[in-house]
C-alpha cells in the first residue's frame, strides 16, 4: 500500500499478538485453520492502513488486537451455511458478475415489514432479482429520522419492521432464493439520540471523542466557508449547537444526524463491529452510505480525503477475515473522476469496495433524455474508467433520494457548456416548469436561485407517464418508450443494475394527501410512494401499464442474463456515429443503441464496424444494411461470432 508519496516501509511481518494466538487456539480446528490463513493474507496490509490512521496513538497493539480478536470472534460465531458461503465465494470472486439484478425498497413501501418481505420473495424472483437493498431497516431515531438514515442503533430493527430473527430469517429465505440482501451501514453518522450521542451530550468524555465538536461561532464560521451544503433549505449548515456541552457538533446532513469521528480508533472498532454483526445476520451486502464524508481535515471540503480509503480498506480487510462473502458497495455521490478511489484505484491501493453507484451516468442520462441527446453521457462513459477484476458500477435510473446535478459539472464544462445554464434546463424540463415539458417532477433543496441542486420524482413522472394521464395514446406510448430507453442503458452498462421499487410497474409520484400525511419537509419523499397492490396485480396484463413495464423489465433481464456477455473487467466505450440523438456504446464485442429522441431515426450498419449482427431481442440476425431505430429506440446488438 502507499499513501501520499511516503517511501512504503518494508515492514517485517510481525507474529499476532498472544491475544489473537489465544482465541485462534481456542476455536475449533478447520476454522481456526482457515482463519489463520486469511489472517497471514491479510495483517500486513490491515497493520499498515490501521497505522496510517492510528500508529501515533499509544495504545495501538492492544487497540490492534482487540480488534483482531473480535474479529475471529465474529467469524467464529457465523453460522455453518455462511461459513460455508465465504468459502465458495473466496474461491469465486467474481460470483456477482453474472448478471445480478438489484431491486431497492423500503420495508415498510414494499412490503410492510421484513416478514412481509419474506413473502414477497417469489415476485422478486419473478422479475428477475438476485439482489435485494432493502433501505435503512435498524432501529432509527425519534422522526424526523432521515427516511432511517439517523441511526439509533445497529444491533436492533426498527421495531415496526420486526426484530433481528426476522432478519436472519430474511436473509437465509432470500438467499435460499438467489438473492442477496443489501443493507445500508451508514458509516457517517449516528442519530442523535443513538447511545454514543446521549452520553457524549451528557459529558462523558470517552464518548464525547466520538464526534466532532466546535468551539465557538467563529470556528464554525471558518470552517463552514469550506464546506459543502448537503440540504441547504432544509438542513442550512454543517454544525449544530448543542447546549448541553455548550458547543457545536458536526451535522453534514440533518442536525439529528451527527457525523462519527473516525480519528477515534473506537469508532472504527465499534462499526466494523456492527457492520460483522449484521454480517452474521446474513447481510450480504453493505451499501456504505456517504462514504465520502468520513474523514475531517479541517480547511478542505472534508470529501474523499485520503483516510476514507484507508477506513474503507481496513473495512474490507475485516470482511475478508470474518466473512469474506460480503460485498461492499460504495454510496459515493461524487463526479465520475472522484470514484476509481473507491474501487482501491487512489492514491491509497488496495482492495475496497466491489461496487459503487455510478450518479454521474444516472444524472447524465436525464440531462440526455431531456435534451433529446446523449452527448452528456457519452462524455461521462468517456472519462469512466475500466474497473479491477472483481469490480463493478451499479448504474439505476432512480433511487429513493433526489438526482444530484451537480456531479455534472466536470462533464459539462469539458464540453464547453456553462453546467449551470444546462442543468437548470434539465431541472426545470424534469420539474415541469418547461413550456411543453411533459415532466412531473420537483426540484429539490431550490431555496438559492442562482444554484441548481437535484430533482425528485419517480421515473413514471419524469417520463410523462404520469403527465399522459394514463389513458392511452401517443403520449403515454412514448412515455413507455422513455422508460424502457433508460432502463436499458442502465442494464446495458451496469455491472449492477437496480431497480427501485415501483418503476416495474410504473407507479406515480406519492399522492399530496399521503405527502402531507408525512411527517418532515424532505422533499425526496415524493418517489417515495406505496406499493400499489391493484398495479401488482396488474403485472401480467400486457393490455394494462403496469404488465407492460413488468414485462419489459423482465425481457431485459432475461435477454441481459441470455446473450450479454458477462466477462470482467467490462470495458465499456461510446463510439461516435453520424446521427447526433444516437448513443451507441461498445461493451467488450457487443453494441447497445440507444436514440435518445422522439424522432425515428436510421443507422447505417456500416458505421458499427461489425458485420453480420444480431438483434439480441429478437435473435434475428440484421438482414438489411440499416437500422431503424423508433422513438427512444433501443437496440442491443451482437457480432456474430457472439450469435
Ligand atoms: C445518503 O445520501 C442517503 O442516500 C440519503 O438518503 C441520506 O439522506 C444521506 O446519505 C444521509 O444519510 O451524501 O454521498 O439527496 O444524494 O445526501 C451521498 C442527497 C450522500 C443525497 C446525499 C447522499
Amino acid at each position: 500500500m502507499k499513501f501520499s508519496g511516503e517511501a512504503p516501509t518494508l515492514r517485517q511481518h510481525r507474529p499476532w499478538s498472544p491475544l489473537v494466538a489465544d482465541t485462534l487456539d481456542s476455536l475449533p480446528a478447520e476454522r481456526a485453520r482457515v482463519l489463520k490463513q486469511r489472517l497471514e493474507h491479510e495483517l500486513p496490509n490491515l497493520r499498515s492502513l490501521l497505522e496510517h490512521l492510528y500508529g501515533r496513538l499509544p495504545n495501538f497493539e492492544s487497540f490492534l488486537s482487540t480488534l483482531l480478536v473480535s474479529t475471529l470472534r465474529a467469524a467464529q460465531q457465523r453460522d455453518a451455511d455462511l461459513w460455508a458461503l465465504d468459502l465458495a465465494r473466496e474461491h469465486d470472486p467474481a460470483w456477482h458478475q453474472r448478471g445480478m439484478v438489484g431491486y431497492c425498497a423500503y420495508v415498510d413501501k414494499f412490503a410492510g415489514t421484513l416478514d412481509g418481505v419474506q413473502q414477497r420473495i417469489g415476485y422478486l424472483q419473478e422479475l428477475g432479482v438476485t439482489y435485494l437493498h432493502l433501505l435503512p431497516f435498524l432501529k432509527a431515531g425519534k422522526a424526523p429520522n432521515d427516511g432511517g438514515f439517523a441511526v439509533a442503533s445497529f444491533a436492533e430493527i426498527e421495531p415496526t419492521l420486526g426484530d433481528m430473527n426476522a432478519l436472519k430469517s430474511l436473509c437465509r429465505a432470500l438467499r435460499g432464493a438467489g438473492i442477496s440482501l443489501c443493507s445500508d451501514l451508514v458509516l457517517n453518522h449516528v442519530a442523535e439520540d443513538h447511545a454514543w450521542a446521549r452520553a457524549a451530550r451528557a459529558a462523558d468524555p470517552s464518548y464525547r471523542e466520538y464526534f466532532h465538536w466546535l468551539d465557538s461561532e467563529e470556528a464554525v464560521r471558518e470552517q463552514e466557508q469550506h464546506l459543502v451544503q448537503i440540504f441547504p433549505a432544509t438542513a442550512p449548515g454543517n454544525f449544530t449547537y448543542v447546549a448541553e456541552q455548550n458547543a457545536w457538533v458536526w451535522t453534514t446532513f440533518y442536525p439529528c444526524q451527527w457525523d462519527l469521528n473516525y480519528a477515534n480508533p473506537a469508532v472504527f472498532a465499534d462499526m466494523a463491529a456492527a457492520m460483522l454483526h449484521l454480517a452474521n445476520h446474513g447481510v450480504e451486502a453493505f451499501r456504505l452510505d456517504s462514504t465520502g464524508f468520513l474523514w475531517k481535515r479541517p480547511g478542505t471540503n472534508c470529501m474523499n480525503q485520503p483516510e476514507v480509503h484507508l477506513i474503507v480498506q481496513a473495512m474490507r480487510s475485516l470482511t475478508a477475515i470474518a466473512s469474506p462473502a460480503v460485498l461492499l458497495k460504495a454510496e459515493a455521490i461524487m463526479p465520475t473522476q472522484e470514484l476509481p478511489p473507491y474501487f482501491g484505484l487512489g492514491p491509497v491501493r488496495g482492495p475496497e469496495c466491489h461496487i459503487a453507484y455510478h450518479s454521474s451516468l444516472m444524472a447524465a442520462s436525464w440531462v440526455a433524455l431531456t435534451e433529446e441527446n446523449p452527448e452528456v453521457v457519452s462524455e461521462v462513459l468517456a472519462h469512466t474508467p475500466d474497473l479491477p477484476t472483481g469490480c463493478s458500477w451499479l448504474t439505476y435510473v432512480r433511487c429513493h433520494d433526489d438526482i444530484g446535478w451537480n456531479v455534472l459539472r466536470p462533464e459539462l464544462a469539458a464540453l464547453g457548456s456553462d453546467p449551470l445554464r444546462r442543468l437548470a434546463r434539465a431541472a426545470s424540463f424534469l420539474s415541469g416548469e418547461t413550456e411543453g415539458s411533459y415532466a412531473r417532477g420537483a426540484r429539490f433543496q431550490a431555496s438559492d436561485p442562482s444554484a441548481v441542486h437535484g430533482t425528485n420524482g419517480m421515473t413514471a413522472a419524469l417520463t410523462g407517464l404520469t403527465g399522459a394521464g394514463r389513458q392511452g395514446g401517443p403520449q403515454q406510448e412514448l412515455a413507455l418508450q422513455r422508460i424502457a430507453l433508460m432502463y436499458a442503458m442502465s442494464f446495458f452498462v451496469g455491472g449492477l443494475p437496480l431497480i427501485y421499487m415501483g418503476d416495474e410497474l410504473g407507479l406515480d409520484n406519492t399522492s399530496a394527501s399521503e405527502l402531507q400525511a408525512r411527517q418532515g419537509p424532505d422533499g425526496r419523499e415524493l418517489h417515495r410512494p406505496f406499493m400499489d397492490e391493484v398495479a401488482l396485480r396488474q403485472r401480467h396484463d400486457p393490455t394494462t401499464i403496469p404488465g407492460q413495464l413488468f414485462g419489459m423489465l423482465r425481457k431485459l433481464i432475461t435477454v441481459r442474463q441470455e446473450r450479454l456477455g458477462h466477462g470482467a473487467p467490462l470495458q465499456i466505450r461510446p463510439l461516435p456515429l453520424s446521427c447526433a440523438s444516437v448513443l451507441c456504446l461498445r461493451r467488450n464485442g457487443q453494441m447497445g443503441l440507444f436514440n435518445f429522441s422522439r424522432k425515428p431515426v436510421r443507422v447505417a450498419l456500416q458505421e458499427l464496424g461489425a458485420m453480420p449482427l444480431q438483434d439480441m431481442f429478437s435473435g434475428a440476425q440484421l438482414a438489411t444494411d440499416t437500422l431503424e431505430l423508433g422513438p427512444y429506440g433501443v437496440a442491443w446488438l451482437n457480432p456474430a461470432e457472439h450469435a
